[in-house]
C-alpha cells in the first residue's frame, strides 16, 4: 500500500471513531451555523484536528485544504479534507455521513479515502492502482441505459439562487431514470458510484472537499467525471456529473437537451 494512503486511512479511522463516539450525544453538542443551513459542530472540528494531526506528524511539509480550517502550506502535495461530510445528517441522527480525505500531487488526484464509520466501510484508491472497498476491488456499475438506472443527486440547501436551475435538471432526469436518491453526503454518493450502488450522480455547487476523494475513487473504478457544462472544471466549479461512461454521457445529453 502507498505510505501516504496508509496515513490517510489511519487519520480517517481515528476521526471516524471519534465521530461515532458522539452519535448518542448529539443533543448536547455545540453547533454553529456557517451560513444558512450549513452547520458545523465541535465534532466536525475535532475530527478535522485529528486528521490534520496525523498528516502533520507524517508529512510536515505537505499542504492542507480543510473544510473547517481552510488552506495551509504549499500545495505540491495537498490533502483535501472533509472531516464530516453529511453534517446535517449527523446532527439529526440520520445514519449517512463520512470522512473524506483526498491527496493531490501537483494538482493531480493521487490518493483517496472515504470512510463511513457507522457501516465501517472504507473506500480507498491510489492513482493507477484501482479502487477498493474494505480491501476488495470495486468497479462502477455496468448499467447501459438511464432507463433502469439509480441516480444520486444533491438538492440546493443554503443559497437558493440555483434552485430553478436545479429543478430544471431534476425535471429532465426524474422521468427517465429508475429512481433518484438524495443522501446528504456527496462524498459517500461518489463512493457509491465507484462501487456500483449508484449508476450515476449529478450536483451543483459542491466544494473541493466533497469531491477530491470521491473523484479518484470513480476514476480508479473505471468511471468518468465531468463538469455539467461538459468541461473538466468540476473541481473548481463544483458542478459535477459522474458515472460509468455510458451513463455519464447520457446524463449530460439529457441535461443539455
Ligand atoms: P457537509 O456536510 O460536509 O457540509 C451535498 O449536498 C453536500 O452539501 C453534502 O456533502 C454536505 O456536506 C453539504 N451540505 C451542507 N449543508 C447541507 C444541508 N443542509 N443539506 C444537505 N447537504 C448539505
Ligand atoms: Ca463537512
Amino acid at each position: 500500500m502507498h505510505p501516504m494512503l496508509n496515513i490517510g486511512i489511519r487519520a480517517a479511522h481515528a476521526a471516524g471513531d471519534n465521530i461515532v463516539r458522539y452519535v448518542d450525544r448529539i443533543e448536547g453538542l455545540e453547533i454553529d451555523s456557517k451560513s444558512r443551513n450549513d452547520f458545523v459542530s465541535e465534532v466536525d472540528k475535532q475530527a478535522e484536528a485529528i486528521i490534520i494531526d496525523h498528516i502533520r506528524k507524517a508529512y510536515p511539509d505537505h499542504g492542507i485544504l480543510a473544510e473547517e480550517s481552510g488552506k495551509h502550506g504549499n500545495d505540491t502535495y495537498q490533502w483535501i479534507i472533509d472531516p464530516l461530510d453529511g453534517t446535517t445528517n449527523f446532527l439529526h441522527g440520520f445514519p449517512q455521513f463520512a470522512v473524506s480525505i483526498g491527496l493531490l500531487h501537483k494538482g493531480v488526484f493521487d490518493q483517496a479515502i472515504v470512510y463511513d464509520p457507522l457501516r465501517q466501510e472504507l473506500f480507498t484508491a491510489s492513482k493507477g492502482g484501482g479502487a477498493n472497498l474494505n480491501n476488495r476491488r470495486i468497479r462502477v456499475s455496468k448499467q447501459k441505459e438511464l432507463e433502469g438506472a439509480l441516480i444520486g443527486t444533491g438538492f440546493p440547501y443554503g443559497d437558493m439562487d440555483n434552485l430553478d436551475n436545479y429543478l430544471e435538471s431534476f425535471r429532465k432526469l426524474c422521468p427517465v431514470t429508475a429512481g433518484i436518491r438524495r443522501s446528504g453526503s456527496a462524498a459517500l454518493d461518489l463512493a457509491y458510484v465507484a462501487c456500483g450502488r449508484l449508476d450515476g450522480f449529478w450536483e451543483y455547487n459542491l466544494k473541493k472537499w466533497d469531491i477530491a476523494a470521491g473523484a479518484l475513487l470513480i476514476l480508479e473504478s473505471g468511471g468518468i467525471l465531468s463538469d455539467i457544462d461538459k468541461s473538466d472544471n468540476y473541481m473548481s466549479s463544483g458542478n459535477i456529473v459522474a458515472g460509468n461512461t455510458r451513463i455519464s454521457t447520457q446524463l449530460l445529453d439529457v441535461l443539455h437537451s
